[in-house]
């Protein structure tokens, strides 16, 4: 998974990403046009441990997502040609986009206009991001209608509908995400990367100071989740980035004066996986345990694509069992007279914390 973190200047962008990704990249001075900066980060989940335990496993292998730091996003800016290859084009591979939204006071970082107000900064953010949305919509119409006016292939035609669609939608102001597409349509403009198309998680980044009010202030943002595949969640960056660079030891310590109960880190990445329909499965054995990342809804097929192509061809079952059951029961023998352990086929819908046992005929 990748998450693109966007927003305007100066709000707290690469903050955030420090914080997430656990890295240093330099804060304050704006960051410059053609900058990007890349992390993949671990994902934490205290179930490996255990899970390895019982395999006796010599490693264990988190999940990973990936995080992408770009520049602000200012005023009509979006429309200069040189952003696509840059900034634009990055942002098109991502899953996800965090928009990160200044919430915090304060006189040494001003804002580029003049004043903080989170709604306005979300209003045109999503304006720059469907006019560069409607750019790329415009430009392919034009190219597909002049190339197919005296022809009437069937697939051309059913995509300009499409985009003619998506033109409709971004030119009343709404984005691409509030389409109701059919998978195969979702197919035909997939390779667009639209960015309005992308699920958005708004990252309110609240100071200090302003922790005491965090509930009200997700109430005021509330509204934002009514919107199809949109989130809210709201963090001190500053204060967590500054935790996540402390030890263990302290971080409890602070966390607790502060009565925060998770880490930014933590609920980051629960909600990304809510948003996104993630969940976990694992594989284990005693050379290694490891988490991976699946869709709601797909199968274990799916899963033993994930861990290699040649298990999705030659699949015969999967050894299926709960985590926690894995876990209470000690053992896989334990499991196994117990009659915890399932076997499942080809059109088994994964489940998070399944512990997935894939048997594949090696000679497909
Ligand atoms: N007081 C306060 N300052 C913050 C907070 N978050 C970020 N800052 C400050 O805001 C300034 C900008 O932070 P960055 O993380 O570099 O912001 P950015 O969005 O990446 O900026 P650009 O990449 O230039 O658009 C820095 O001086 C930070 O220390 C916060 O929660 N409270
Ligand atoms: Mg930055």
């Amino acid at each position: 998974m990748k998450i693109g973190i966007v927003g305007r200047p100066q709000v707290g962008k690469t903050t955030v990403f420090n914080t997430l990704a656990q890295s240093t990249a330099e804060i304050g001075g704006y960051t410059s046009r053609g900058q990007i900066n890349l992390s993949t980060a671990n994902v934490p989940d205290e179930r490996l441990e255990q899970i390895a335990k019982i395999s006796e496993s010599g490693k264990t292998t988190p999940a990973t997502i990936d995080y992408v730091d770009v520049a602000g996003v200012t005023k009509s800016e979006m429309e200069h040609a040189e952003l696509d290859s840059g900034m634009l084009a990055e942002l098109r591979t991502v899953d996800a986009l965090a928009h990160v939204v200044r919430l915090f006071e304060d006189e040494r970082v001003p804002h580029v206009d003049g004043s903080v107000d989170a709604e306005r900064d979300i209003e045109s953010v999503a304006l720059e991001f469907a006019l560069a949305d409607l750019q790329i919509v415009e430009g392919r119409l034009t190219r597909l209608r002049k190339q197919f006016q005296n022809q009437k292939l069937p697939e051309q035609q059913s995509e300009i509908r499409l985009l003619e669609m998506c033109q409709k939608t971004l030119e009343a102001g709404k984005p691409l995400r509030t389409l109701d597409l059919s998978a195969n349509e979702e197919k035909l403009i997939r390779g667009y990367g639209f960015l309005t198309q992308k699920p958005l998680l708004l990252v309110c980044n609240i100071g200090e100071t302003q922790l005491q009010a965090a509930d009200e202030i997700f109430q005021r943002f509330r509204k934002y989740k009514t919107a199809p595949q949109t989130d809210v969640i709201v963090l001190a960056a500053q204060l967590e980035m500054e935790l996540s660079q402390l030890d263990e030891t302290d971080t409890e310590i602070f966390m607790e004066e502060l009565g925060l109960h998770e880490s930014a880190l933590e609920r980051f990445i629960q909600t990304s996986y809510q948003l996104l329909g993630l969940l976990t499965f694992f594989t284990t054995g005693p050379v290694e345990t490891r988490a991976w990342t699946l869709r709601e809804g797909q199968t274990a097929v799916d899963a033993a694509g994930r861990v290699h192509t040649d298990f999705a061809t030659g699949f015969i079952r999967s050894e299926t069992i709960n985590w926690a059951d894995l876990v209470a029961c000690g053992s896989y023998p334990e499991a196994r007279s117990k009659g915890l352990l399932r076997a499942e086929g080809k059109t088994y819908q994964v489940q998070e914390g399944d512990v997935l046992l894939i048997l594949a005929n090696p000679t497909h």
